[in-house]
């Protein structure tokens, strides 16, 4: 009975995923290392797995050689990558895999959702929106957008500052952002005499329309462009006088007052009952002047971003 287990000693016959380095089966088998395998019996060595895979100790199949990312499957939002070799693998990470959280999961865990590039929110987190129009925003998680460079805007939800465009190379030669921070449109300033109808026209022949000034903002920064022209300029407002008080409308909300007006005291005033309908920004102040719409002014033009 000894003999018989002696004998078994001598002679390992070393079953697939073991080997033994001794042709004379004097050593014990001993298992494969990781990341070698071996399908045969009686080897004197195991076999290496490809560059890019591992293996547990003891692989008895080139199929237990597998992608670090199958073997190491990251929890929840994280995600694996196969990092191809402990040069590129961060320390603790032995399986030539790590682990990283997608861009739209933060926190420990990766399950902290957050918002997406192209948006923000109070939080970074939840209820996320577009970035406006004039702003850009290149990472996840950010509770604010950036602003386009000086002279440029972008459309909503802009992800990179390469979506940030002049005006000029969209539209054509004299399109202008007058100043992103307060008003991200393009603006386009006609030095040439027009009536208010037939600037309307021009306006709407560059697929634009007389502009329609929206807030302070945008009032200083049209002013800030036409006001070096020394000339009164029409604006995209009308004055209907036949109700009291008389109500102020943008071009394409008639029949409602505007949402805002820039009138100094004494204005409008239908001066002399002369049908004054149409509004100018006057040259020295950027105060608005109900005018009559046969007048010729220059005017300015704008392309909404949105
Ligand atoms: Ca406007
Ligand atoms: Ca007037």
């Amino acid at each position: 009975m000894n003999h018989v287990q002696s004998i078994a000693t001598l002679a390992p016959d070393c079953d697939p995923g073991t080997y033994s380095i001794n042709d004379n089966g004097i050593l014990p088998c001993e298992e494969c290392p990781a990341n070698t395998y071996n399908p045969n019996t009686g080897a004197g060595s195991c076999l290496q797995c490809a560059e890019t895979k591992i293996s547990s100790p003891g692989s008895s199949s080139v199929d237990d050689c597998k992608d670090p990312c199958d073997v190491n499957t990251c929890q929840g939002h994280e995600v694996c990558t196969n990092c191809l070799s402990s040069d590129t693998c961060s320390v603790g990470a032995p399986d030539y895999s790590i682990c990283t959280c997608p861009c739209t999961w933060g926190g420990p865990a990766c399950d902290t959702p957050r918002c997406p590039k192209g948006q923000h929110s109070e939080t970074g987190s939840t209820q996320c929106e577009d970035c406006p129009a004039g702003s850009y925003q290149d990472q996840c998680g950010q509770v604010e957008c950036t602003p386009c460079p000086e002279g440029k805007t972008s459309y909503s939800g802009s992800e990179s500052i390469d979506d940030c465009f002049t005006c000029t190379s969209r539209f054509g030669e004299g399109w202008v952002v007058l100043d992103v921070a307060s008003t991200p449109n393009c603006y386009f300033v006609v030095k040439k005499k027009k009536t208010f109808s037939k600037a309307e026209t021009h306006c709407g022949n560059k697929n634009a329309a007389l502009v329609k000034i929206d807030n302070a903002e945008e009032n200083a920064a049209i002013f800030g462009a036409v006001s070096m022209n020394k000339k009164n300029t029409w604006i995209g407002m009308h004055v209907d006088h036949s109700v009291d008080p008389p109500m102020t409308s943008t071009l394409d909300s008639p029949g409602e007052q505007a949402p805002y007006t820039n009138f100094p005291e004494g204005e409008p005033n239908n001066h002399n009952d002369r049908a004054e309908n149409c509004v100018q920004m006057r040259k020295p102040s950027g105060l608005w002047n109900d005018q009559r719409c046969g007048k010729s002014l220059y005017s300015v033009c704008e392309i909404e971003i949105d």
